[in-house]
């Protein structure tokens, strides 16, 4: 726990999110403005700022959820694959300083760029 993070408000239930998945040390919730339908967001239970802060086992435990919950949420939108991807640093664009991977729905002709397109 972190004071003044606001995803370790939503870990401790302090405010609401639509949680997609939970185990005792990862959360899952739906982001609050989605890129595209079922945007997702999978974090760490315990605070961690960048990537590189993170526990190994907390990463691997991260990942595995994302891996569980990607297919998952492609299939309950009708999705045609995703995009999974983290923002680490300000500089990547992270706005919020508790390390998630967006799970972000992509749809055959969404017009949409890939993620090698985002940093030109
Ligand atoms: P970023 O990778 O740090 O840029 O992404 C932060 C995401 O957190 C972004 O997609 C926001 O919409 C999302 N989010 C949220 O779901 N709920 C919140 O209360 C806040 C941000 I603040």
């Amino acid at each position: 726990m972190s004071d003044d993070c606001i995803f370790c408000s939503i870990v401790d239930g302090d405010i609401p999110a639509r949680t997609v998945h939970e185990t005792d040390d990862v959360l899952a919730f739906l982001d609050a403005n989605p890129l595209a339908p079922g945007h997702a967001l999978v974090i760490p239970k315990t605070h961690a700022e960048r990537l590189g802060d993170l526990d190994p086992d907390l990463a691997g435990a991260v990942f595995d959820a994302v891996a569980a919950i990607a297919p998952e949420i492609e299939a309950a939108v009708d999705a045609d694959g995703a995009n999974v991807g983290i923002n680490d640093g300000e500089a990547a664009g992270q706005e919020v300083p508790h390390v998630h991977v967006h799970v972000v729905p992509r749809f055959d002709g969404d017009g949409g760029a890939p993620i090698h397109a985002v940093a030109g």
